[in-house]
């Protein structure tokens, strides 16, 4: 059995990865690992429910999402090639003290994405992106494209806890033992580039664009409408759900701009949700997309920055893109 530890020495050599960043994944992996064991019991501690604050999304915080920021900060702080925190529940991007010329690293994160999920029991995650930023940096620095991302990833807290890591190139899973290190579970992860399954909240139908209609309609056309085969649909309502059950098996995750989010500019988070799943659905041979362009090349305009997300396997995800060619050409 392959340990994270050793993978990531041995993935720096085949990958020109640096150590400094295999460590940085490490922390990562240390803090979710923690993340993790706290949720497995969580409702025992009475640690379910709100924690009576809002967050700078404007969303009610749950107790676990604050405790899953503290554990990334402690982790984070220990770690000197670590410069920056960008977190979802931070209002401003978190500057480490750092001895002069250390700090090399920042890290965008939703430290718990889905905790609306917690109270029920269904799976959450915590997603991750790693960016150049030596400590001192503005952080006008911080908003670079997601081609950027020297790292991305997100842990799972299932029936199992996954962590699936990319550098760019290719994506690997781990799942935590008894012992709680992670073990290599699944090597070279390719996304199927065609599939019958797709998922949006079907509940904004009323707010969907026309490409969006037209997708979904095809969809659920069936065998015979011009989609030409039969579609489920599946929507967890927690992105790292979606995302892991499309990465292992084929699929399509749609939250397109609509006419409710479309003063916001989307839904989801560019830099520590759109990107780092961008970047792990490319690098597993998927495609990533606003509607109108690449997602890895939208140039964030701020930290907390929303965009549309359509990403998965690669014929789906053309199929909606005609679309909006269509749409695009008027
Ligand atoms: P909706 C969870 O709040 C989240 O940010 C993602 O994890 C999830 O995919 C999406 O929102 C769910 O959105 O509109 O279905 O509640």
């Amino acid at each position: 059995m392959t340990k994270l530890s050793d993978w990531l020495q041995t993935t720096a050599a085949r990958q020109n990865v640096t150590h400094d960043l295999t460590q940085t994944i490490a922390t990562i992996a240390a803090a979710c690992a923690e993340i993790a064991a706290i949720l497995r019991t969580a409702p025992i501690e009475g640690l379910s429910g709100l924690a009576g604050a809002t967050n700078v999304q404007g969303e009610a915080q749950k107790q676990l999402d604050v405790v899953s920021n503290d554990i990334f900060i402690k982790h984070l702080q220990q770690n000197p090639d670590i410069s920056i925190l960008v977190s979802e529940e931070l209002n401003q991007a978190l500057h480490f003290e750092r001895e002069t010329g250390a700090g090399r690293y920042a890290v965008a994160c939703d430290p718990l994405d889905g905790s609306s999920n917690l109270d029920v029991n269904v799976t959450v995650g915590s997603i991750f992106s790693v960016l150049e930023a030596p400590s001192g940096v503005r952080d006008v620095e911080l908003l670079q494209p997601g081609v950027r991302q020297l790292a991305a990833g997100y842990a799972a807290y299932g029936n199992s806890t996954s962590l699936v890591l990319t550098f760019g190139k290719s994506v690997a899973v781990f799942t935590l033992d008894a012992a709680g290190e992670f073990i290599l579970t699944k090597d070279d992860v390719t996304i199927p580039s065609a599939s019958a399954e797709y998922a949006i909240n079907a509940a904004r139908e009323r707010f969907w664009d026309a490409a969006t209609l037209a997708y979904v309609d095809e969809s659920v056309a069936g065998e015979t409408g011009p989609a030409g085969k039969r579609y489920n649909m599946r929507w967890v309502g927690s992105m790292v759900a979606d995302i892991h059950r499309i990465l292992m098996r084929g699929g399509i995750f749609l939250y397109p701009l609509d006419s409710e989010t479309l003063a916001k500019g989307g839904r989801l988070r560019l830099l520590y949700e759109a990107n780092p799943m961008a970047l792990l659905v490319e690098a597993a041979g998927g495609k990533a997309t606003t509607g109108l362009g690449r997602i890895l090349e939208v140039m964030p305009a701020n930290i907390h920055q929303r965009v549309p997300v359509i990403l998965g396997s690669a014929e789906e995800v053309e199929r909606i893109e005609r679309h909006y060619a269509v749409l695009k050409a008027g």
